[in-house]
């Protein structure tokens, strides 16, 4: 089941067009969840991609709520997903992909290294961007891409950092990264717990500050973190 499954989601992907929702009758946990992500993300590390980071999801009490849990949830970066800073993203190779302005840190050591200030894309492969809890662990917590604006070292205090998500110079959401687990460090202890590892120079987007806005095609995107500065990308047209 785990494969299939895998195989499923992995074809919605690669194909950009939506599967519907597994349903109860496929029984999945949050347990079998993680073992399809892994099976999953291990088709893309098939196909020559590497891994480069972890990510975790629903940070904010907000998020949280809507899917009546009190955990974070996590999923893996792969270097195909990096779209480099002011890049575009195809969006012919997406589904109904949406954008929300996050913290990155950099990991050396066990610790966080630098930090950055991110954009994550997530696409849900489900159908209407609708899903359980394990339906969208499976699905490697909606991952499609990220980008990483400049590292710098970590400030004191980025626990309320004020967060902007720009829309072709356009206010689209205002936030504080006091929305990421109350304060943004959290998601290293987090991450470790929840992934079991946290290899040197791997990315960790700690979380989403804002709720996600769509990505429409040839709109340019800007987030900015109040004294870490900006990350952009460009959609296709
Ligand atoms: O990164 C996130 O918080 C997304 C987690 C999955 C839920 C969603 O796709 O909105
Ligand atoms: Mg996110």
């Amino acid at each position: 089941m785990i494969d299939t499954l895998a195989a499923r989601l992995d074809e919605a992907a690669v194909s950009h067009t939506a599967v519907a929702q597994f349903g109860a009758d496929a029984g999945l946990d949050v347990t079998t969840a993680y073992a399809v992500q892994e099976a999953l993300v291990a088709r893309r590390l098939d196909r020559g991609e590497a891994l480069v980071g972890l990510k975790l999801g629903l940070t904010s009490r907000a998020k949280m709520t809507q899917m009546g849990v009190d955990e974070v949830i996590w999923g893996r970066l792969t270097d195909a997903m990096h779209v480099p800073d002011g890049g575009t993203v195809d969006l012919s190779g997406r589904i109904h992909p949406k954008v929300e302005p996050e913290v990155a840190f950099l990991v050396e050591g066990g610790e966080i290294a630098a930090i950055a200030p991110a954009i994550e894309l997530i696409d849900s492969r489900y159908v209407d961007f609708r899903f359980t809890l394990p339906e969208v662990i499976a699905d490697n917590t909606s991952a499609s891409g990220f980008v990483v604006g400049p590292w710098r070292p970590v400030p004191d205090g980025v626990d309320n950092l004020g967060v902007l998500l720009e829309v072709d110079g356009r206010v689209a959401q205002v936030g504080s990264t006091a929305a990421i687990l109350g304060d943004p460090r959290r998601a290293l202890p987090a991450a470790a717990r929840l992934a079991g590892e946290l290899r040197d120079g791997w990315v960790l987007l700690a979380g989403a500050a804002t709720a996600a806005v769509p990505l429409r095609p040839g709109a340019h995107v800007r987030v900015t973190v109040e004294q870490l500065g900006t990350a952009s990308l460009r959609a296709s047209a």
